[in-house]
């Protein structure tokens, strides 16, 4: 299984260590099948079974995918309720996965802030996989860019008065160190975001962390993207690589 992936990619390709994605488009592939948006949530879900073991099957380290940012709390409150549902969803039927995958969940985001039956599904999948040695699957949740800027300077604004640290002695690497993505270390960084669905913005998804990588725009909605269009994105990324790496 693995090696066949793999062989579909080609030997000498290089594969991102970190793939950031932007799942969009669900509520647009629901309504073009006169379906109620929450039906394109729930095929999305299904969607992150497949891609996520791909990605594994493929060699990818880090694979964040951005599931709920902290402006989504303004949708209808019926279609939040039933988003906040999905990850128990999720685990209820990917656990047995996960751990055969060897994957490893992580979370990013204001996890304080998830309703409770949400926030402890969520923290018990990352429990239950903290030993795990494979790929992070690192759900972006409840997460917003500015929002995490905003929360490291508090952090280091709160050190500095306190005389725990030197203001004038703050950096790249202390102020990544306060990011919710700082259990990434030095994978925090995507090489390659894609975004599905045909729109070309990063919508406020990892500010800091986004600074240096490749981004892809599929047309493909989520709930429709494959395996094959993941291969593709990464020959486009490597074919872009290549190009950085031959000047
Ligand atoms: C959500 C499915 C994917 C497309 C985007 C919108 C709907 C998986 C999760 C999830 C989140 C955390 C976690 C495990 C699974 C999820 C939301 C929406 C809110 F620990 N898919 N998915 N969460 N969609």
């Amino acid at each position: 299984m693995t090696e066949d992936i793999k062989r579909q990619l080609g030997p000498e390709i290089s594969v991102p260590k970190h793939i950031a994605i932007i799942m969009d488009g669900n509520g647009r592939w629901a309504k073009r099948k006169g379906q109620p948006r929450i039906a394109g949530h729930k095929e999305g879900m299904n969607n992150v079974k497949t891609i996520a073991t791909a990605a594994s099957h493929l060699g990818v380290r880090v694979l964040s995918l951005y599931a709920f940012s902290t402006e989504n709390w303004s949708r209808p409150s019926k279609e939040v309720n039933f988003l906040m549902r999905l990850p128990v969803d999720f685990f209820g039927t990917f656990m047995p996965d996960l751990i055969k995958e060897n994957i490893k969940v992580e979370v990013t985001g204001f996890t304080d802030k998830l309703p409770d039956r949400t926030r402890k599904v969520v923290l018990k999948a990352v429990e239950d996989t903290k030993d795990n040695t494979g790929m992070i699957l690192n759900f972006a949740f409840n997460y917003g860019g500015r929002a995490e800027i905003v929360n490291a300077v508090k952090n280091l604004a709160i050190e500095a008065k306190n005389g725990s640290i030197d203001p004038t002695k703050i950096d790249d690497t202390m102020f990544a160190d306060q990011l919710l993505t700082n259990q990434l270390g030095d994978l925090a960084d995507p090489d390659l975001l894609i975004r599905t669905s045909g729109e070309e913005r990063i919508s406020n998804f990892m500010l800091w962390q986004l600074a240096y990588s490749e981004m892809v725009f599929d047309k493909t909605y989520w709930p429709e993207y494959s395996v094959d269009n993941l291969i593709e994105d990464i020959l486009e990324f490597d074919r872009r690589d290549r190009r950085f790496g031959s000047v």
